[in-house]
């Protein structure tokens, strides 16, 4: 029998044949991307095309560079370092299958909080063409109701004050940038891959906000020589779990200390804005547009905030995973109608799109019982997502005199969500950079229900509206006396 092999370079050769794994040679692979932020999101989406553009087309010259910020970042640096920056990719097929691909094109890795000039050197290397990153929605440090950068975070202050050992991504970049401009190291493109609206122009604004303060001098060579183009990133990315690492090891025979699961769907649109050239990842997949806009709108809305409706129901009611809530006839339901009267006469012109194919597409990734996505990973951050995913809808159709009682419902069940109990009467933590805030402000909303739509950083001047502010109260005191599933079930039926 067989015995199972601990995942490195130099095992790479003994892997079973029932696992993918790289057959190019990775002592070649060279270095011009840096990735800021290695979870599990990078390693299914951009670390995978750039792994099949080395595979399928010998393309070698696009290695990637991880950079970990955080201490939690800690854990991933070590296991990379252990497994020579491979890890596996657990596809998950629509049969419930897995396909096991092990990945090879992250081929460095710093971890900035012992090496921060390092990290600093790096991004100003000349061979670095790319600062890509998924920072998480939160991470861009804007104020969602005002639009300005927060230099009251403890960490840009830090940053403003030691310039030279900074701990935030706009520290890093900053010093980074000055480097190239001082060196006369050509342009760079900095590559957003979280899920926001106009990711780039975000990027571009946080990063410029910040260097208008920390180093003016900086500003005019970022406009001349730095582009962020925007993009529409997607793949379902559940958080991994224990039983994943054993199937791995029984099945295909690999230890692997953190793979990572997904499904087989995968997208990334992007405008095709870089200053020092891109690695071809059209030749695998990626679709470079114009005009990423409308297809930014469809998946944020639809996917994201669908998303986010089931999270909360799902709470509320109990549920575990995203697929047991969309597999809930009433949530279902729910979810349909919520896409078809309130999203759908958002959208606008989506061209060649097939909308209707790419609704019923997103209610069959979420109803896949073999992806077990956690509600908890949904639900988690959700004010730095909601006023993306969600708000946006109801402030357009609020603006068109269009149907809110969905997305109201969803704010409601948000707020109703920050009580931290379920109805079975098990509690949640709270996992959000607010959390403070918003549990305040949902246990004042048993007597004041608008007192939750007073986070202005949240909401800003939505709690003005009053039919906003109508449909909400309504649907609160609707789901503060009956359960979240009767609730949709009148909804539904309304
Ligand atoms: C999710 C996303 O975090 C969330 O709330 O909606 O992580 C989602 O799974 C991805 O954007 C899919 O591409």
């Amino acid at each position: 029998m067989k015995t199972s092999v601990i995942l490195n370079q130099e095992n790479l050769g003994s892997v079973l044949s029932n696992v993918k794994a790289p057959t190019y040679d990775r002592d070649k692979v060279t270095t011009s991307i840096v990735h800021i932020g290695v979870g599990n999101f990078h390693r299914s989406h951009e670390a995978y095309y750039t792994n099949e553009l080395m595979e399928h087309f010998g393309v070698l010259d696009c290695g990637i560079c991880g950079i970990g910020l955080l201490d939690y970042d800690r854990k991933i640096y070590n296991i990379l370092k252990d497994q020579d920056g491979l890890y596996t990719l657990m596809i998950k097929e629509l049969d419930g299958t897995y396909t096991a691909k092990v990945i090879g094109s992250i081929v460095e890795f710093i971890f900035a909080p012992e090496n921060p000039f390092a990290v600093i050197e790096k991004i100003a290397h000349p061979d670095i063409k790319i600062v890509s990153l998924t920072i998480t929605e939160g991470g861009y440090n804007l104020n969602e109701a005002t639009g300005k950068f927060d230099f009251s975070n403890p960490v840009i202050i830090e940053d403003m004050k030691n310039p030279m050992s900074p701990k935030s991504v706009f520290g890093y970049l900053t010093q980074a940038l000055k480097l190239r401009m001082e060196r006369g190291v050509g342009g760079i493109t900095i590559q957003s891959c979280d899920n926001i609206q106009g990711n780039g122009d975000v990027a571009k604004k946080a990063l410029t906000n910040y260097v208008k303060e920390a180093a003016p001098e900086l500003l005019s060579w970022i406009e001349e020589n730095v582009s962020f183009p925007n993009a529409m990133v997607d793949r379902i990315t559940p958080v991994t779990v224990a039983a994943d690492k054993e199937i791995l090891k029984e099945e295909f025979l690999i230890e692997d200390q953190w793979p990572v699961v997904c499904e087989p769907f995968i997208q990334w649109v992007i405008e095709d804005d870089f200053k020092a050239g891109r690695p071809a990842w059209e030749k695998v997949g990626a679709q470079f547009v114009e005009n990423v806009v409308p297809f930014e709108n469809m998946k944020l809305r639809l996917l994201n905030a669908g998303h986010s409706l089931l999270g909360m129901l799902g709470a509320l009611h109990g549920y575990n995973t995203i697929d047991e809530a969309a597999n809930d006839p009433d949530f279902e339901q729910f979810l349909k109608d919520f896409m078809d009267v309130e999203v759908t006469p958002t959208l606008g012109d989506l061209g060649d799109i097939n909308l209707d194919k790419y609704k019923k597409s997103l209610i069959d990734r979420f109803q896949n019982i073999y992806i077990k996505d956690l509600i908890s990973r949904i639900c988690l951050e959700s004010s730095a997502k909601i006023p993306i995913f969600l708000l946006p809808t109801l402030k357009q159709q609020l603006r068109n005199d269009g149907e809110i009682t969905r997305a109201a419902f969803v704010v409601a069940a948000w707020c109703k969500y920050n009580d931290g109990v379920d109805e079975n009467g098990n509690t949640y933590e709270i996992k959000d950079a607010m959390s403070d805030t918003l549990i305040r402000a949902a246990a004042l909303s048993h007597k004041d229900p608008i007192a939750f739509l007073k986070i202005e950083a949240v909401f800003g001047e939505l709690v003005n509206n009053k039919r906003f502010v109508e449909t909400f109260t309504n649907t609160l005191n609707m789901l503060r006396i009956n359960s979240v599933k009767l609730c949709v079930q009148k909804i539904n039926s309304s």
